[in-house]
């Protein structure tokens, strides 16, 4: 069966899934577009070897009988209304993150899931795909170096777009780390403390853009009673690295280095670093969108992050904000899960 998707958002990370879901993932097609921007999405839409709707919004994309399930990739605040018409449908939905932009609207989600019975909701954490963190993971479960103690996870962009603000270093590029540390460690986290560390100039005197406080440093308490120490870094220039490494009672596991060759030379051996977040998680994305349609097509249960995973999640930028602005730690208070993500 194939599964026929309506993809809304047809901006840079749209366009980057819409490739991969039409050339790449087996028993895929896209079948409807929309964009905000409509000439975007008919330019989209001509691009593709086969027809594809262009609807008005994404409301009647959903509507549209010949979807079978949706993928959102429009600006966050947009994303909670059309997860929600969605599960009206009782249509599959992957959702890019955040799930929603704030807690009160992941738990309408999550409330919306549970009174239809079934999970219909995938949220984009595409490290949980990536090879390197399923090895990492495996390697703990596997016991290799005992109990974890500490998760050190450094994310670092070589820059960021002017509309990014201070608090988006929390809400949108340490909501990575947040996710895929509550799922390394199988633990849910209970408080966060930030600390800002002098500011690298590049994230200073942006024309009209806001000051960044940039690096940021978080110390992340645990259910568990592992700490995670968590940086970003969104002006460093030399390139998207995503550092990762797991302290355990009996050895560390951690992250390689990302170049397929090391060069040795003139006294130094060098290894390369990607550009950006798409080099970087290419493949990740790949078997992200693979693993869903296939089980979207044979109707199996979601194995995906969830909307509760999408809640846990908001639940610590909101925290993470007020440590932040208020400079003291803050805990994580979640409500009890329902049965249905357990
Ligand atoms: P973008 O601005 O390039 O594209 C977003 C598109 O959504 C734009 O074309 C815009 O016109 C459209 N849009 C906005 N509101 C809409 C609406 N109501 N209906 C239909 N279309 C609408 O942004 P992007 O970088 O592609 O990011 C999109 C989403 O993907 C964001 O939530 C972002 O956080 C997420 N993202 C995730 C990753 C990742 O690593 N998983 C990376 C980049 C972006
Ligand atoms: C972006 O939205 C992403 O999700 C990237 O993975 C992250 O590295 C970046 O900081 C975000 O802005």
């Amino acid at each position: 069966m194939t599964v026929r998707i309506g993809v809304i958002g047809t901006g840079m990370i749209g366009q980057q899934h819409i490739h991969r879901l039409d050339t790449l993932v087996p028993g895929a097609a896209v079948t409807a577009v929309t964009d905000h921007d409509g000439e975007v999405a008919a330019r989209v839409a001509d691009g593709l070897d086969h027809d594809v709707t262009v609807h008005p919004d994404g409301f009647a994309l959903i509507k549209d009988p010949e979807v079978d399930a949706v993928v959102v990739t429009s600006w966050g605040p947009t994303h909670a209304e059309f997860v929600l018409a969605a599960i009206g449908e009782g249509k599959h939905v992957f959702c890019e993150k955040p799930l929603a932009t704030t807690q009160e609207d992941t738990l309408r989600i999550i409330e919306a899931e549970v009174a239809h019975g079934s999970r219909l909701v995938q949220v984009g954490f595409m490290r949980r795909y990536d090879a390197a963190y399923r090895a990492m993971k495996q390697t703990i479960a596997d016991g290799a170096i005992g109990a974890p103690l500490v998760f050190y996870s450094g994310h670092r962009n070589p820059d960021v777009p002017a509309a990014y603000t201070r608090e988006m270093a929390i809400v949108d590029t340490a909501v990575h780390d947040f996710d895929v540390a509550r799922w390394l460690l199988d633990a849910e986290i209970t408080a966060i403390s930030v600390i800002a560390p002098r500011s690298n100039r590049h994230g200073l005197g942006r024309g009209e853009a806001e000051d960044l406080q940039d690096p940021l440093l978080m110390t992340i308490e645990t259910s568990t009673g592992a700490v995670i120490c968590c940086e970003t870094s969104v002006n460093i220039r030399y390139g998207y690295d995503i550092r990762g490494e797991v302290v355990g009672e009996d050895g560390t596991v951690s992250l390689a280095d990302r170049g397929l060759v090391q060069v040795r030379t003139a006294g130094t051996a060098a290894v390369g670093v990607p550009g950006d977040f798409a080099s970087r998680f290419h493949a990740a994305f790949d078997v992200e969108l693979t693993e869903w349609v296939a089980e979207v097509a044979a109707g199996s249960p979601l194995s995906g992050p969830s909307s509760w995973d999408g809640y846990a999640s908001a639940a610590v930028c909101d925290a993470g904000v007020e440590a932040l602005q208020q400079g003291r730690r803050v805990s994580v208070d979640l409500v009890e899960q329902p049965a249905l993500y357990r």
